[in-house]
């Protein structure tokens, strides 16, 4: 599947680009480390740079919860105390090249909601529609969580949606679960892409 495609892949008008939660606490020696959280920017920084160029939308969410939220353990939730709103913690990891035109999509920004999909109480939908985007190309952290819970909820609205494959990592609470999010998108109807396929 991914060859087939991958040989005709070109982006223009109508593509997009959506950056997946790349903050610090995801990064190795965060709160909670995606293990090779770190190892994504520099292909991400390639696709920002490859859409970019084209002139084509490029959208960052990112985790931005208020202290005592919900999914935080000491609250009771399953998660870390993570990312929280204005910390350094919860900045765009360092090497993440993203032009000041970037919108920045914050999720979770309140006590009581926990969600994992970048549209989740957000206008993502309402921009990606302003800015003309069709096909939807999503990369970042964590593979398990929140990017694959973004590429469901493309793929319900209709988007045709590519994964970056060479851009994502999981958390793996469970060995293996990065490997069925993975399976999971593809069966769903998510093309799996690579930079070199962009570069075609
Ligand atoms: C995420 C688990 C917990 C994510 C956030 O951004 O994928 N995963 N919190």
């Amino acid at each position: 599947m991914a060859g087939e495609k991958s040989s005709l892949m070109k982006i223009g008008i109508g593509d997009a680009l959506t950056v997946v939660d790349v903050r610090n606490d995801f990064l190795p020696g965060g709160s909670l480390a995606v293990p090779g959280g770190d190892e994504i920017t520099e292909g991400l920084n390639h696709y920002v740079a490859a859409f970019s160029i084209r002139s084509l939308p490029v959208f960052a969410t990112r985790d931005w919860h208020p202290l005592r939220h919900c999914s935080f353990r000491e609250q009771g939730g399953p998660w870390p105390s993570r990312c929280v709103a204005g910390t350094v913690d919860a900045a765009f990891a360092p090497g993440l090249r993203l032009p000041a035109s970037v919108p920045v999509v914050s999720r979770d920004t309140t006590v009581e909601k926990d969600a994992y999909s970048g549209f989740a109480g957000t206008d993502l939908d309402a921009q990606l529609h302003a800015a003309s985007g069709r096909r939807v190309f999503v990369g970042g952290l964590a593979t398990d969580y929140c990017v694959l819970n973004t590429v469901n909820a493309d793929l319900a609205k209709g988007f045709e949606t590519f994964l970056l494959e060479d851009a994502v990592r999981a958390v793996d609470v469970s060995d293996g679960d990065g490997a069925r999010a993975l399976a999971q998108m593809r069966a769903r109807g998510t093309w799996p892409v690579t930079r070199e396929v962009i570069d075609a």
